[in-house]
């Protein structure tokens, strides 16, 4: 399907359920991409920070248990963490990034060939949530998810996710999976609505996206970023909150919205994990987490699993 077909069909199915929601994967366009790299620098942002500490303590580690001759990284971004791992597996390495964002993918790639001249860069331009399919590349491999992005899926996404990367995985092969953890509340909400409103333009540029795509006429002043903790299903969800009454056309989509006054639309869910609960939703996709490893703060985890 053509990226406006996947996102008319998104915008459809999603406006019209409620509570409404659409999907995060429409956060990065190449705003939503810069946006969420500013994210990544907020002082009030730890995972960022957390899963650089650890990757920098143990990028060795890494690089060591898995002898990976290809480093295949999903939801790649700005792959500016990735140097840790490249740097640490040494050459030859193939460098695998997928992402759906081509500005991200075509500015890692450039970044990390400059640095490292060596380096064999196959760039996938794809959503990993439509199966893993991975071009033919040395092994073993490594495969990495950082940035806590399993965390965005919803748990039956996640655990369809994980069988897909067992699935692609071989004998020798390994995953390297970074998860948020559980934490006091305040720590999480002040990371997902921050000082200086970063994440709330980053929530709201989804409207943009919308109206740029599907020839909307979202007005993003009309609502309030919203981020909620939800203490039962241990989730952040970020949410967009009609300030007043709003009707909103939606050509593209052959659709007109209204929401009441007060009326949210959820945009992201971020999962906050356990250790136990990542062994088991690990287990249930026939992986193996043979290391883990967390920050000094016991604020994030970063684990390697084999098949
Ligand atoms: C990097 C995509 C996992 O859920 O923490 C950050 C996205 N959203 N602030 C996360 C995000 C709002 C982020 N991921």
């Amino acid at each position: 399907m053509s990226h406006a077909g996947a996102l008319r069909s998104d915008v459809l199915l999603g406006f019209s359920r409620s509570p409404r929601r659409i999907p995060p994967r429409w956060f990065h366009d190449a705003r939503g991409s810069e946006l969420s790299e500013r994210i990544t620098r907020l002082p009030e942002y730890y995972p960022a920070a957390a899963e650089r500490e650890i990757l920098r303590e143990r990028a060795a580690a890494i690089a060591s248990a898995t002898a990976a001759r290809t480093l295949v990284e999903i939801g790649s971004g700005s792959s500016e963490k990735t140097g840790l791992l490249i740097d640490a597996l040494g050459s030859p390495l193939t460098y695998v990034p997928v992402d759906i964002s081509e500005s991200a993918l075509t500015g890692a790639a450039h970044a990390l060939l400059a640095r490292n001249p060596g380096l064999t860069v196959h760039a996938v331009l794809a959503d990993f949530q439509n199966g893993l399919v991975l071009p033919a590349a040395p092994g073993p491999r490594l495969i990495c998810f950082l940035g806590s992005t399993v965390g965005n899926l919803l748990p039956a996404e996640r655990a369809a996710f994980l069988l897909s990367v067992r699935a692609a995985l071989q004998p020798g092969d390994a995953l390297l999976l970074g998860t948020d953890l559980v934490k006091d509340e305040a720590t999480l909400m002040a990371a997902y609505d921050d000082g200086q409103g970063v994440t709330a333009a980053f929530n709201k540029n989804v409207l943009s996206v919308i109206n740029r795509e599907l020839g909307a006429d979202f007005d993003p002043a009309d609502f309030d970023h919203v981020a909620h903790w939800d203490a039962g299903r241990e989730r952040i969800e970020l949410r967009l909150r009609a300030r007043r009454a709003v009707t909103a056309r939606i050509p593209g989509a052959g659709l007109t919205v209204a929401l009441r006054s007060g009326e949210e639309i959820c945009t992201e869910v971020s999962a906050k994990f356990r250790r136990e609960g990542l062994r088991s939703e690990l287990a249930a996709a026939w992986l193996d987490p043979v290391l883990m490893w967390t920050d000094a703060l016991d604020r994030y985890a970063i684990t390697l699993a084999v098949p």
